[in-house]
Protein backbone atom coordinates (compact mmCIF):
# COMPACT_ATOMS: atom_id res chain seq x y z
CA UNK A 1 0.00 0.00 0.00
CA UNK A 2 1.55 3.54 -0.70
CA UNK A 3 0.75 6.83 0.41
CA UNK A 4 -0.55 9.04 -2.31
CA UNK A 5 -0.53 13.05 -2.65
CA UNK A 6 -3.01 15.00 -5.70
CA UNK A 7 -1.79 17.89 -5.61
CA UNK A 8 -5.15 20.31 -7.52
CA UNK A 9 -7.26 18.01 -5.91
CA UNK A 10 -10.02 20.06 -6.64
CA UNK A 11 -9.62 21.27 -10.40
CA UNK A 12 -11.46 19.40 -13.47
CA UNK A 13 -7.93 16.63 -13.82
CA UNK A 14 -7.83 16.13 -9.89
CA UNK A 15 -11.06 14.90 -9.13
CA UNK A 16 -10.65 12.93 -12.30
CA UNK A 17 -7.69 11.24 -11.03
CA UNK A 18 -9.69 10.70 -7.50
CA UNK A 19 -12.15 9.29 -9.45
CA UNK A 20 -9.74 7.07 -11.25
CA UNK A 21 -8.17 5.72 -8.72
CA UNK A 22 -11.13 4.36 -7.15
CA UNK A 23 -12.18 2.72 -10.34
CA UNK A 24 -8.62 1.13 -10.39
CA UNK A 25 -8.57 0.20 -6.93
CA UNK A 26 -4.86 1.41 -6.42
CA UNK A 27 -3.70 0.33 -3.41
CA UNK A 28 -4.05 3.82 -1.38
CA UNK A 29 -3.07 3.78 2.12
CA UNK A 30 -2.79 7.39 3.13
CA UNK A 31 -4.89 9.72 0.31
CA UNK A 32 -3.56 14.02 0.93
CA UNK A 33 -5.48 16.15 -1.56
CA UNK A 34 -3.99 19.56 -1.71
CA UNK A 35 -5.32 22.51 -3.31
CA UNK A 36 -4.91 25.81 -3.11
CA UNK A 37 -5.24 28.03 0.09
CA UNK A 38 -8.39 28.93 -1.42
CA UNK A 39 -9.79 25.51 -1.39
CA UNK A 40 -8.16 24.57 2.06
CA UNK A 41 -10.49 23.12 4.61
CA UNK A 42 -12.98 21.52 2.04
CA UNK A 43 -14.10 18.00 2.37
CA UNK A 44 -13.70 15.67 -1.22
CA UNK A 45 -14.58 12.56 -1.45
CA UNK A 46 -12.99 9.36 -1.90
CA UNK A 47 -14.44 5.57 -1.71
CA UNK A 48 -17.34 6.76 0.16
CA UNK A 49 -14.97 8.64 3.14
CA UNK A 50 -14.51 12.59 3.53
CA UNK A 51 -11.00 13.87 3.25
CA UNK A 52 -10.33 17.52 3.91
CA UNK A 53 -8.10 19.26 1.58
CA UNK A 54 -5.12 20.60 2.74
CA UNK A 55 -3.06 23.85 1.19
CA UNK A 56 -0.28 22.79 -0.85
CA UNK A 57 2.93 24.05 0.97
CA UNK A 58 6.62 22.64 0.70
CA UNK A 59 5.57 21.11 3.72
CA UNK A 60 3.25 18.84 2.15
CA UNK A 61 4.72 15.78 0.74
CA UNK A 62 6.29 14.06 4.26
CA UNK A 63 5.55 9.79 4.34
CA UNK A 64 4.46 10.63 0.97
CA UNK A 65 5.95 7.98 -1.92
CA UNK A 66 3.69 8.93 -5.20
CA UNK A 67 2.37 12.41 -5.86
CA UNK A 68 0.07 13.35 -8.72
CA UNK A 69 0.54 16.76 -9.32
CA UNK A 70 -2.09 18.81 -12.09
CA UNK A 71 -2.28 22.26 -10.33
CA UNK A 72 -0.49 23.87 -13.57
CA UNK A 73 2.88 24.66 -14.46
CA UNK A 74 4.55 26.42 -11.82
CA UNK A 75 3.30 25.15 -9.18
CA UNK A 76 4.96 21.82 -10.26
CA UNK A 77 8.16 23.97 -11.04
CA UNK A 78 7.79 25.41 -7.25
CA UNK A 79 6.77 22.27 -5.55
CA UNK A 80 7.88 18.81 -7.32
CA UNK A 81 11.05 19.42 -6.36
CA UNK A 82 10.32 19.37 -2.57
CA UNK A 83 7.74 16.20 -3.16
CA UNK A 84 10.86 14.31 -4.63
CA UNK A 85 13.29 15.93 -1.77
CA UNK A 86 10.49 14.39 0.57
CA UNK A 87 11.15 11.13 -0.73
CA UNK A 88 7.88 10.59 -3.43
CA UNK A 89 8.00 10.07 -6.94
CA UNK A 90 5.73 13.12 -9.05
CA UNK A 91 3.89 11.76 -11.85
CA UNK A 92 3.18 15.58 -13.60
CA UNK A 93 0.50 16.64 -15.56
CA UNK A 94 1.81 19.97 -16.32
CA UNK A 95 3.85 20.70 -19.58
CA UNK A 96 6.92 22.56 -16.74
CA UNK A 97 8.97 19.50 -17.68
CA UNK A 98 8.01 17.51 -20.36
CA UNK A 99 10.59 18.25 -22.79
CA UNK A 100 13.41 18.13 -20.14
CA UNK A 101 15.71 16.24 -21.17
CA UNK A 102 16.05 13.63 -18.21
CA UNK A 103 12.46 13.61 -17.58
CA UNK A 104 10.85 10.54 -18.83
CA UNK A 105 7.28 11.76 -21.11
CA UNK A 106 5.21 8.56 -20.84
CA UNK A 107 2.35 7.02 -22.65
CA UNK A 108 2.74 3.27 -21.30
CA UNK A 109 1.24 1.50 -24.06
CA UNK A 110 3.64 3.48 -26.25
CA UNK A 111 7.03 3.72 -24.23
CA UNK A 112 6.75 2.65 -20.49
CA UNK A 113 9.90 0.94 -20.08
CA UNK A 114 11.03 5.34 -20.59
CA UNK A 115 10.10 5.07 -17.06
CA UNK A 116 12.65 3.14 -15.56
CA UNK A 117 15.23 6.04 -16.17
CA UNK A 118 13.16 8.70 -13.92
CA UNK A 119 14.80 10.97 -11.35
CA UNK A 120 12.13 11.21 -9.40
CA UNK A 121 9.49 13.14 -11.51
CA UNK A 122 7.89 11.56 -14.85
CA UNK A 123 5.99 13.97 -17.14
CA UNK A 124 2.57 12.87 -18.38
CA UNK A 125 1.82 14.67 -21.59
CA UNK A 126 -0.29 16.99 -23.07
CA UNK A 127 -3.83 15.71 -23.67
CA UNK A 128 -3.91 15.86 -27.62
CA UNK A 129 -0.30 14.56 -28.24
CA UNK A 130 -1.08 10.90 -25.31
CA UNK A 131 -4.07 9.69 -27.59
CA UNK A 132 -2.09 10.88 -31.17
CA UNK A 133 0.66 8.73 -29.75
CA UNK A 134 -1.42 5.93 -29.06
CA UNK A 135 -2.86 5.58 -32.60
CA UNK A 136 0.24 6.25 -34.19
CA UNK A 137 2.39 4.03 -32.15
CA UNK A 138 1.81 0.59 -33.96
CA UNK A 139 1.79 2.28 -37.45
CA UNK A 140 5.20 4.15 -36.71
CA UNK A 141 6.52 0.08 -35.96
CA UNK A 142 4.81 -1.74 -38.55
CA UNK A 143 5.97 0.50 -41.60
CA UNK A 144 7.43 3.88 -40.30
CA UNK A 145 6.27 7.25 -40.29
CA UNK A 146 7.84 10.56 -42.09
CA UNK A 147 5.11 13.18 -41.58
CA UNK A 148 1.84 13.49 -39.46
CA UNK A 149 -0.40 16.79 -40.02
CA UNK A 150 -3.28 16.97 -37.94
CA UNK A 151 -5.93 19.49 -36.40
CA UNK A 152 -7.69 18.95 -33.01
CA UNK A 153 -10.55 19.97 -31.46
CA UNK A 154 -10.52 20.56 -28.27
CA UNK A 155 -13.03 20.51 -25.53
CA UNK A 156 -13.18 23.16 -23.30
CA UNK A 157 -12.89 20.84 -20.23
CA UNK A 158 -9.64 21.19 -21.22
CA UNK A 159 -9.08 24.40 -19.80
CA UNK A 160 -10.71 23.75 -16.50
CA UNK A 161 -13.93 23.86 -14.41
CA UNK A 162 -14.22 28.00 -14.90
CA UNK A 163 -13.98 27.18 -18.82
CA UNK A 164 -16.63 24.70 -18.54
CA UNK A 165 -19.52 27.09 -16.84
CA UNK A 166 -18.40 29.90 -19.55
CA UNK A 167 -19.73 27.28 -22.36
CA UNK A 168 -23.01 26.67 -20.53
CA UNK A 169 -23.55 29.92 -19.19
CA UNK A 170 -22.52 31.54 -23.19
CA UNK A 171 -24.68 28.55 -24.89
CA UNK A 172 -27.70 28.99 -22.71
CA UNK A 173 -27.57 32.93 -22.68
CA UNK A 174 -27.21 32.78 -26.65
CA UNK A 175 -30.47 30.90 -27.55
CA UNK A 176 -32.56 33.48 -24.97
CA UNK A 177 -30.44 36.50 -26.76
CA UNK A 178 -28.62 37.63 -23.24
CA UNK A 179 -25.12 36.17 -23.91
CA UNK A 180 -22.31 36.92 -20.93
CA UNK A 181 -19.07 38.58 -22.34
CA UNK A 182 -16.74 36.13 -22.87
CA UNK A 183 -13.92 35.78 -19.70
CA UNK A 184 -12.30 32.39 -19.86
CA UNK A 185 -11.42 32.81 -23.56
CA UNK A 186 -10.89 35.77 -25.83
CA UNK A 187 -14.21 35.28 -27.67
CA UNK A 188 -17.52 33.59 -27.37
CA UNK A 189 -17.10 29.80 -27.33
CA UNK A 190 -20.66 28.80 -27.58
CA UNK A 191 -21.84 28.26 -31.34
CA UNK A 192 -18.06 29.32 -32.19
CA UNK A 193 -14.57 27.49 -33.17
CA UNK A 194 -11.49 29.38 -31.79
CA UNK A 195 -8.10 28.56 -33.68
CA UNK A 196 -6.25 30.00 -30.51
CA UNK A 197 -4.84 27.65 -27.56
CA UNK A 198 -2.09 28.96 -25.43
CA UNK A 199 -0.52 32.17 -26.57
CA UNK A 200 0.98 32.58 -29.93
CA UNK A 201 4.90 32.32 -30.38
CA UNK A 202 7.16 33.57 -33.11
CA UNK A 203 6.62 30.95 -35.29
CA UNK A 204 3.00 31.59 -35.72
CA UNK A 205 2.06 28.25 -34.07
CA UNK A 206 0.29 28.83 -31.06
CA UNK A 207 2.08 27.13 -27.69
CA UNK A 208 -0.63 24.27 -27.63
CA UNK A 209 0.93 23.36 -31.11
CA UNK A 210 4.17 23.43 -30.15
CA UNK A 211 3.71 21.46 -27.15
CA UNK A 212 1.49 18.25 -29.57
CA UNK A 213 4.25 18.46 -32.57
CA UNK A 214 7.59 18.06 -29.54
CA UNK A 215 5.97 15.86 -27.24
CA UNK A 216 4.45 13.50 -30.21
CA UNK A 217 8.51 13.50 -31.27
CA UNK A 218 9.56 12.48 -27.86
CA UNK A 219 7.53 9.73 -27.05
CA UNK A 220 7.64 7.69 -30.54
CA UNK A 221 11.66 8.37 -30.26
CA UNK A 222 11.57 9.98 -33.73
CA UNK A 223 13.52 13.35 -33.35
CA UNK A 224 13.31 13.61 -37.24
CA UNK A 225 9.31 13.49 -37.59
CA UNK A 226 8.05 16.13 -39.69
CA UNK A 227 4.91 17.18 -37.42
CA UNK A 228 2.36 19.81 -38.04
CA UNK A 229 -0.47 21.12 -35.74
CA UNK A 230 -3.43 23.14 -35.69
CA UNK A 231 -4.91 23.08 -32.51
CA UNK A 232 -8.70 24.32 -32.06
CA UNK A 233 -11.11 25.04 -29.08
CA UNK A 234 -14.59 23.72 -30.31
CA UNK A 235 -18.20 24.05 -28.03
CA UNK A 236 -17.32 20.73 -26.84
CA UNK A 237 -18.22 20.16 -23.38
CA UNK A 238 -15.88 16.88 -22.78
CA UNK A 239 -13.62 15.04 -24.78
CA UNK A 240 -10.65 16.08 -27.87
CA UNK A 241 -11.08 14.74 -31.33
CA UNK A 242 -8.14 15.08 -34.21
CA UNK A 243 -8.06 14.82 -37.43
CA UNK A 244 -4.81 13.57 -38.61
CA UNK A 245 -2.44 12.91 -41.97
CA UNK A 246 -0.03 10.50 -42.30
CA UNK A 247 2.73 9.66 -44.97
CA UNK A 248 3.96 6.30 -43.91
CA UNK A 249 7.81 5.18 -45.37
CA UNK A 250 6.39 2.11 -46.75
CA UNK A 251 2.68 1.96 -48.14
CA UNK A 252 0.02 0.71 -45.54
CA UNK A 253 -4.04 0.03 -46.81
CA UNK A 254 -6.94 1.24 -44.56
CA UNK A 255 -7.77 -2.52 -44.36
CA UNK A 256 -3.96 -3.06 -42.47
CA UNK A 257 -4.44 0.03 -40.17
CA UNK A 258 -7.30 -1.20 -39.35
CA UNK A 259 -6.24 -4.70 -38.34
CA UNK A 260 -3.30 -3.03 -36.64
CA UNK A 261 -5.31 -0.63 -34.28
CA UNK A 262 -7.59 -2.91 -33.52
CA UNK A 263 -4.94 -5.31 -32.12
CA UNK A 264 -3.20 -1.95 -30.66
CA UNK A 265 -3.49 -1.46 -26.48
CA UNK A 266 -5.52 1.19 -25.16
CA UNK A 267 -7.41 1.90 -29.14
CA UNK A 268 -11.19 1.14 -29.20
CA UNK A 269 -11.60 0.92 -33.22
CA UNK A 270 -15.04 2.42 -34.61
CA UNK A 271 -15.17 1.92 -38.18
CA UNK A 272 -18.17 1.17 -39.50
CA UNK A 273 -19.16 4.73 -41.17
CA UNK A 274 -22.21 3.45 -43.38
CA UNK A 275 -23.49 2.27 -39.82
CA UNK A 276 -23.05 6.20 -38.54
CA UNK A 277 -20.50 4.09 -36.14
CA UNK A 278 -17.04 6.79 -35.74
CA UNK A 279 -15.45 8.40 -32.90
CA UNK A 280 -17.16 11.28 -31.32
CA UNK A 281 -16.13 13.18 -28.22
CA UNK A 282 -19.07 11.92 -26.14
CA UNK A 283 -19.23 8.72 -26.91
CA UNK A 284 -14.90 8.82 -25.88
CA UNK A 285 -16.32 10.79 -22.28
CA UNK A 286 -15.85 8.53 -19.66
CA UNK A 287 -14.00 5.74 -21.36
CA UNK A 288 -9.92 5.63 -20.90
CA UNK A 289 -9.38 4.44 -24.37
CA UNK A 290 -8.74 6.63 -27.73
CA UNK A 291 -11.21 5.76 -30.18
CA UNK A 292 -10.06 5.62 -33.56
CA UNK A 293 -12.49 5.76 -36.97
CA UNK A 294 -12.94 7.11 -40.47
CA UNK A 295 -9.94 5.59 -41.46
CA UNK A 296 -8.81 5.59 -45.11
CA UNK A 297 -6.03 5.58 -47.97
CA UNK A 298 -5.08 9.10 -48.51
CA UNK A 299 -6.25 10.16 -52.28
CA UNK A 300 -3.75 12.71 -52.80
CA UNK A 301 -0.60 10.87 -51.52
CA UNK A 302 0.47 7.71 -52.22
CA UNK A 303 1.83 6.13 -48.54
CA UNK A 304 -0.62 8.42 -47.45
CA UNK A 305 -3.20 7.06 -44.56
CA UNK A 306 -6.27 9.77 -43.25
CA UNK A 307 -7.92 8.90 -39.56
CA UNK A 308 -10.38 10.63 -37.08
CA UNK A 309 -10.08 10.24 -33.04
CA UNK A 310 -11.67 11.31 -29.97
CA UNK A 311 -10.68 11.11 -26.43
CA UNK A 312 -11.86 11.57 -22.93
CA UNK A 313 -9.22 14.46 -22.54
CA UNK A 314 -9.48 14.57 -18.51
CA UNK A 315 -9.04 10.64 -18.47
CA UNK A 316 -6.84 9.22 -21.11
CA UNK A 317 -5.02 12.60 -21.69
CA UNK A 318 -4.75 13.43 -17.98
CA UNK A 319 -5.92 11.54 -15.24
CA UNK A 320 -5.90 7.95 -16.48
CA UNK A 321 -2.49 8.21 -17.75
CA UNK A 322 -1.02 9.49 -14.83
CA UNK A 323 -2.86 6.47 -13.05
CA UNK A 324 -1.53 4.40 -15.41
CA UNK A 325 2.40 5.77 -15.07
CA UNK A 326 1.36 5.27 -11.11
CA UNK A 327 0.80 1.51 -11.40
CA UNK A 328 3.93 0.81 -13.48
CA UNK A 329 5.51 2.24 -10.96
CA UNK A 330 4.56 0.04 -8.53
CA UNK A 331 3.70 -3.51 -10.21
CA UNK A 332 7.40 -3.21 -11.83
CA UNK A 333 9.14 -2.07 -8.74
CA UNK A 334 10.22 1.34 -10.36
CA UNK A 335 9.38 3.12 -7.61
O1 LIG B 1 0.26 25.51 -16.55
P1 LIG B 1 -0.49 24.47 -17.28
O2 LIG B 1 0.21 23.13 -17.26
O3 LIG B 1 -0.84 24.87 -18.70
O4 LIG B 1 -1.91 24.25 -16.48
C1 LIG B 1 -2.88 25.30 -16.23
C2 LIG B 1 -4.21 24.75 -15.75
O5 LIG B 1 -4.55 23.75 -16.69
C3 LIG B 1 -5.27 22.75 -16.03
C4 LIG B 1 -5.35 22.97 -14.55
O6 LIG B 1 -6.66 23.50 -14.24
C5 LIG B 1 -4.26 24.04 -14.36
O7 LIG B 1 -4.58 24.90 -13.33
N1 LIG B 1 -4.57 21.55 -16.43
C6 LIG B 1 -3.31 21.15 -16.18
N2 LIG B 1 -3.03 20.04 -16.82
C7 LIG B 1 -4.14 19.70 -17.50
C8 LIG B 1 -4.49 18.64 -18.38
N3 LIG B 1 -3.63 17.68 -18.71
C9 LIG B 1 -5.12 20.66 -17.24
N4 LIG B 1 -6.33 20.59 -17.76
C10 LIG B 1 -6.60 19.55 -18.56
N5 LIG B 1 -5.72 18.61 -18.88
P2 LIG B 1 -7.81 22.70 -13.43
O8 LIG B 1 -9.00 23.56 -13.36
O9 LIG B 1 -7.98 21.32 -13.92
O10 LIG B 1 -7.20 22.52 -11.99
C11 LIG B 1 -6.87 23.60 -11.24
C12 LIG B 1 -6.35 22.98 -9.94
O11 LIG B 1 -5.16 23.66 -9.61
C13 LIG B 1 -5.31 24.13 -8.27
N6 LIG B 1 -4.53 25.29 -7.99
C14 LIG B 1 -4.58 26.50 -8.58
N7 LIG B 1 -3.70 27.34 -8.00
C15 LIG B 1 -3.10 26.64 -7.00
C16 LIG B 1 -3.64 25.33 -6.99
N8 LIG B 1 -3.25 24.42 -6.11
C17 LIG B 1 -2.30 24.77 -5.20
N9 LIG B 1 -1.73 25.98 -5.16
C18 LIG B 1 -2.09 26.95 -6.03
N10 LIG B 1 -1.53 28.17 -5.98
C19 LIG B 1 -6.74 24.45 -8.14
O12 LIG B 1 -7.08 24.51 -6.79
C20 LIG B 1 -7.37 23.27 -8.84
O13 LIG B 1 -7.40 22.15 -7.97
P3 LIG B 1 -8.33 25.36 -6.24
O14 LIG B 1 -8.90 24.40 -5.30
O15 LIG B 1 -7.82 26.68 -5.79
O16 LIG B 1 -9.38 25.64 -7.34
C21 LIG B 1 -10.69 25.27 -7.00
C22 LIG B 1 -11.58 25.83 -8.04
O17 LIG B 1 -11.48 27.27 -7.95
C23 LIG B 1 -11.74 27.85 -9.22
N11 LIG B 1 -10.71 28.86 -9.47
C24 LIG B 1 -9.58 28.72 -10.15
N12 LIG B 1 -8.90 29.87 -10.19
C25 LIG B 1 -9.63 30.77 -9.49
C26 LIG B 1 -10.79 30.14 -9.02
N13 LIG B 1 -11.73 30.76 -8.29
C27 LIG B 1 -11.50 32.05 -8.00
N14 LIG B 1 -10.40 32.72 -8.43
C28 LIG B 1 -9.46 32.13 -9.15
N15 LIG B 1 -8.37 32.82 -9.55
C29 LIG B 1 -11.70 26.73 -10.20
O18 LIG B 1 -13.03 26.51 -10.65
C30 LIG B 1 -11.15 25.54 -9.44
O19 LIG B 1 -11.69 24.32 -9.93
O1 LIG C 1 -0.49 20.82 -22.02
O2 LIG C 1 -7.37 21.60 -23.83
O3 LIG C 1 -1.50 19.77 -20.43
O4 LIG C 1 -6.72 23.47 -22.93
C1 LIG C 1 -3.88 20.67 -21.11
C2 LIG C 1 -5.19 21.31 -21.44
C3 LIG C 1 -2.75 22.12 -22.79
C4 LIG C 1 -4.11 22.73 -23.12
C5 LIG C 1 -1.47 20.65 -21.29
C6 LIG C 1 -6.53 22.31 -23.25
C7 LIG C 1 -2.71 21.52 -21.41
C8 LIG C 1 -5.19 21.72 -22.90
Amino acid sequence: MFDVAVVGATGAVGTTMLRVLEERGFPVRELRPLASARSAGRTIDYLGKPFTVQELTEDSFEGIQIALFSAGGSRSRDFAPAAVEAGAVVVDNSSYFRMFPDVPLVVPEVNEAAIQGHSGIIANPNCVAAPLVVALKPIADAVGLERVVLSSYQAVSGTGAAAIEELRAQAAGFLTGDEPEPSVYPHPIAFNALPHIGPFEDTGYSDEETKVINETKKMLGLPDLAVSATCVRVPVLNGHSESIQIETRDKITARQARELLMAAPGVVLMDEPNETIYPLPRLATGRDEVLVGRIREDLSHPRGLALWLSSDNLRKGAATNAVQIAESLVTRGWL
